[in-house]
């Protein structure tokens, strides 16, 4: 399929995970430094404070990116370098790296795709309860304007939110991600929470008079039931629920589904006018897409997607402790994961391999949501355990996993969904959070004692497909 000529092809960051020189020019503690510090918490070990280094080498960064054909360029603001202390003051040495950054961007023709949070929350707002607290909405508003205010007039669009299911799921519930909390309430009231800051983030920067389109990025997956037994489609709702429909329908409907409570055990507290704010009309919807998910009554989760003391007895695990608070065992009763249909292609990340899905989303929203804007595929990608050798990655899995994202999208298109440009997820290998830096997702190889960059197989054929597209 030959794509519209003004279709964007891009490359998706995120400030954690590729910046680094997280003590530099006035930055401050964010919660995933915090929990990086914690034994256990990351798989190898490792923290965010050198990454990429990226902080330093975005000239290079940019470079490479517009040598690849691309057109359009996704990062996220690190929220601590623009407040980096508890009384909200503005640090101008963080707000100057990203006018740099921004100003870098559009004089090498890459469009400017901001996100204002990809997950890392300023450690003294979790002091103070995170995303729990109703008052962390109010200093995401002010957050939100301060950017709005600096960049507004010059980035493509802005973001509020990467993935909030992520910060809910993992960061909450589970507890595999920072914040670390595991407990359910905890987690559905953070969902309500986010939607809360952006809807009223949305409202706000529209009253500051920004023109940048406005939007959220969600990842979404298709559900399906691992059987027809009604077990199996009783979990399948329950994922759907907590991963798609929470967020699609509080958006695109103003209200939760309605079995949201008896499936998830716990509901949100809401306040009179939240739903308004949060179906506020947008411009824009980014969906990032992976995989999808087999819902099953006999799923255990993914071992990933444990805390590392609940990996270990994660066999014990079998009978439900309903009662419990513990995350991972609520989770159990989550039953998220489930094995792999025989045959199915798996990632580093132990994720199937399934392009099908990223059509299924996408036509499920135009199905579903009259009132949903044009789409952006925000985050696309795949890891594998790539090798240098003689200084080329050959990733071929990478290079199919990408065609076949591309065909799907494709197809959804000609069904009709309206969808706008590709963010390739990522162009440089980088921090996979609790996973460390042992997981490559990067078009780009990073050798991390060196910082050499090198384009990976996968990136010449990217660079290629996008140069035929123009
Ligand atoms: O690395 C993450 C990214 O931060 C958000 N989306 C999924 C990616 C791969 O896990």
């Amino acid at each position: 399929m030959n794509f519209p000529r003004d279709f964007l092809w891009g490359a998706a960051t995120a400030a954690f995970q590729i910046e680094g020189a997280n003590t530099e020019d006035g930055r401050g503690e964010s919660i995933w430094d915090r929990f990086c510090r914690t034994e256990g918490n990351i798989a190898d070990g490792s923290d965010g404070s050198q990454a990429c280094d990226h902080y330093h080498r975005w000239p290079d960064d940019l470079d490479l990116a517009k040598w690849l054909n691309l057109n359009a360029w996704r990062f996220s603001v690190a929220w601590p370098r623009i407040q980096p202390t508890a009384d909200g003051k503005i640090n101008q040495k963080g707000l100057d790296f990203y006018s740099r950054l921004v100003d870098g961007m559009l004089e090498r023709g890459l469009a400017p795709y901001m996100t204002l949070y990809h997950w890392d929350l300023p450690q003294y707002l979790q002091d103070k309860g995170g995303w729990e607290s109703r008052e962390t909405v109010d200093r995401f508003v002010e957050y939100a304007t301060i950017v709005g205010r600096a960049l507004g007039d010059r980035v493509a669009s802005i973001a509020t939110f990467n993935e909030p299911f992520v910060t809910a799921y993992l960061g909450h519930w589970m507890g595999v991600h920072a914040p670390g909390i595991q407990n359910p309430a905890t987690s559905v009231q953070v969902t309500h929470h986010q939607l809360l800051s952006h809807g009223r983030a949305v409202q706000a920067l529209r009253q500051e008079g920004v023109k940048a389109p406005l939007g959220i990025v969600l990842n979404l997956a298709p559900v399906h039931p691992a059987s027809d037994r009604s077990q199996d489609i009783r979990a399948s709702d329950r994922h759907d629920v907590a991963q798609n429909r929470l967020y699609l329908d509080g958006l695109f409907l103003g209200k939760y589904p309605e079995r949201c409570t008896e499936l998830l055990g716990v509901e949100p507290k809401i306040t009179e006018g939240d739903m308004e704010v949060i179906s506020t009309p947008i411009d824009f919807l980014g969906v990032n897409y992976y995989r999808r998910a087999i819902g099953s009554a006999d799923g255990v989760p993914s071992p990933h997607f444990l805390r590392k003391e609940n990996r270990e007895d994660l066999a014990q695990r079998q009978a439900p402790q309903s009662s419990s608070t513990n995350g991972a065992a609520q989770d159990k009763e989550f039953k998220r994961t489930v094995e792999l249909p025989p045959g199915a292609q798996i990632t580093a990340m132990g994720w199937e391999v399934y392009h099908e899905g990223l059509r299924e989303c996408l036509e499920d929203i135009k199905r579903r949501y009259a009132n949903a804007p044009p789409i952006y595929i925000t985050e696309s990608g795949a890891a594998f355990d790539d090798e240098m050798v003689d200084g080329r990655v050959d990733d071929p899995r990478r290079t199919a996993y990408l065609q076949g994202q591309i065909a799907a999208l494709g197809r959804a298109m000609s069904n009709g969904v309206d969808v706008r440009g590709y963010f390739v997820w990522s162009l440089l290998d980088n921090f996979e959070w609790a996973l460390g830096y042992s997981k490559r997702f990067g078009i780009t190889h990073i050798d991390y004692a060196t910082q050499q960059r090198t384009p990976k197989e996968s990136a010449l054929w990217y660079r290629h497909f996008v140069g035929t597209q123009r």
